[in-house]
C-alpha cells in the first residue's frame, strides 16, 4: 500500500512538471490593417524564433499567435507590429512609418466613422 501511494505521488509530480514545462502561450489581439498586403506584413513581423503560429484575420482584425513565453512576450510582438506600421491594442505605429505604407494599407482613414 505504501509503495502504491508513493507511485501516486511520483505520478502527480510528473504531471505537474510537464504542465510547468509547457511554456507555449496562445493569445490574440487586435491589429489594425486593411488588405492582404497588410496581412503578409503583420504575419511576417512576428515570424521570429519562439513564435510557432501567427495568423491575422482581415475581417475581424484579430491576430492569433502562439509563442514560447521563455523567449518572447506578447508586448514585444505588438511592438514589432507597430514598428512595421500597424497599430495594435497597446502600441501605436509612428506616423512616419505609417505614412510610408502603400495607399491601400492606410487603415486609419477608414476609422474616421467612429
Ligand atoms: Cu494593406
Amino acid at each position: 500500500m505504501k509503495s502504491f501511494l508513493f507511485s501516486l505521488v511520483i505520478l502527480a509530480g510528473a504531471c505537474f512538471a510537464m504542465a510547468q514545462e509547457s511554456s507555449v502561450q496562445e493569445t490574440q489581439f487586435k491589429v489594425f490593417g486593411n488588405c492582404n498586403m497588410c496581412k503578409a506584413r503583420i504575419e511576417k513581423a512576428v515570424k521570429i524564433d519562439g513564435v510557432s503560429y501567427a495568423k491575422w484575420n482581415k475581417s475581424s482584425k484579430m491576430l492569433k499567435v502562439a509563442f514560447d513565453t521563455t523567449t518572447v512576450t506578447g508586448d514585444s510582438l505588438q511592438q514589432r507590429i507597430a514598428a512595421v506600421g500597424h497599430d495594435t491594442e497597446k502600441f501605436k505605429a509612428q506616423d512616419s512609418v505609417y505614412e510610408d505604407l502603400p495607399g491601400c494599407c492606410l487603415y486609419r482613414d477608414n476609422a474616421t466613422t467612429h
